[in-house]
């Protein structure tokens, strides 16, 4: 099975000859909850961006309570790819976490294998609109928790109830700033989608 020992340095990648399976995965979350720095983090080639500075025009709309420091948002997708094994390899599509660019996960999750949702303990009730639609686009997903600095740890059962997921969906904590974290956080999702093959 997969595993974060072969984390490569970024640079210019070919992918290597051996590589037998690519998987495709949505990085969602709601807004502001970690996902471009997710994909930054985890990803060995220079990730793909699509931020715009958020405006006066999102006063009101985009809730900027829980990152004060905010000061861009996707406006269509991060992409970046990751080498899990000597034969597979990962491309990850971080989602735009605005309701305004909801119509984007119609092409998005064309292909898409599954879904990492990121979730923030302190906001969770902002989180199931993204459930609705990782349901709607018949996601397999699993959650990981981006612990904030400052914010209390809560149990992971404690947010399963709390979103109410089914008994099998991973819920894992996950710091989306740290390599190491987030190559967990993909290994345990694609453990759960090769369970459900078996
Ligand atoms: N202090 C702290 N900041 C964090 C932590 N995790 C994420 N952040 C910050 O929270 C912000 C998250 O921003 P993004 O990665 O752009 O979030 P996003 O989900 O892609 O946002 P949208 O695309 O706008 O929906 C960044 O400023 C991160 O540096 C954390 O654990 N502690
Ligand atoms: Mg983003």
């Amino acid at each position: 099975m997969a595993s974060a020992g072969v984390l490569h340095e970024r640079g210019p990648m070919h992918l290597g000859s051996s590589v037998q399976s690519t998987v495709k995965i949505l990085v969602v979350g709601h807004f502001g909850v970690g996902k471009t720095t997710f994909v930054g983090s985890i990803s060995e080639i220079e990730p793909l961006r699509t931020e715009e500075l958020i405006t006066e025009a999102s006063t009101g709309v985009d809730d900027l309570a829980g990152t004060p420091d905010k000061t861009t948002t996707t406006v269509a997708m991060d992409f970046g790819r990751l080498t899990l094994s000597e034969t597979l390899v990962l491309y990850l599509f971080g989602t735009p976490g605005q309701q305004r660019f909801q119509q984007l996960w119609e092409d998005l999750s064309i292909g898409a294998l599954g879904a990492l949702l990121l979730v923030d303990p302190e906001r969770l009730g902002e989180s199931f609109p993204v459930l609705d639609l990782v349901e709607q686009y018949g996601l397999p997903c699993a959650v990981g928790v981006n612990h904030f600095d400052g914010s209390p740890s809560y149990a992971m059962d404690e947010v399963r109830e709390a979103l109410n997921l089914p008994h099998d969906t991973p819920v894992v904590p996950c710091d989306v700033r740290d390599r190491k974290s987030a190559a967990d956080t993909l290994i345990t999702l694609v453990e759960y989608l090769h369970s459900r093959t078996d």
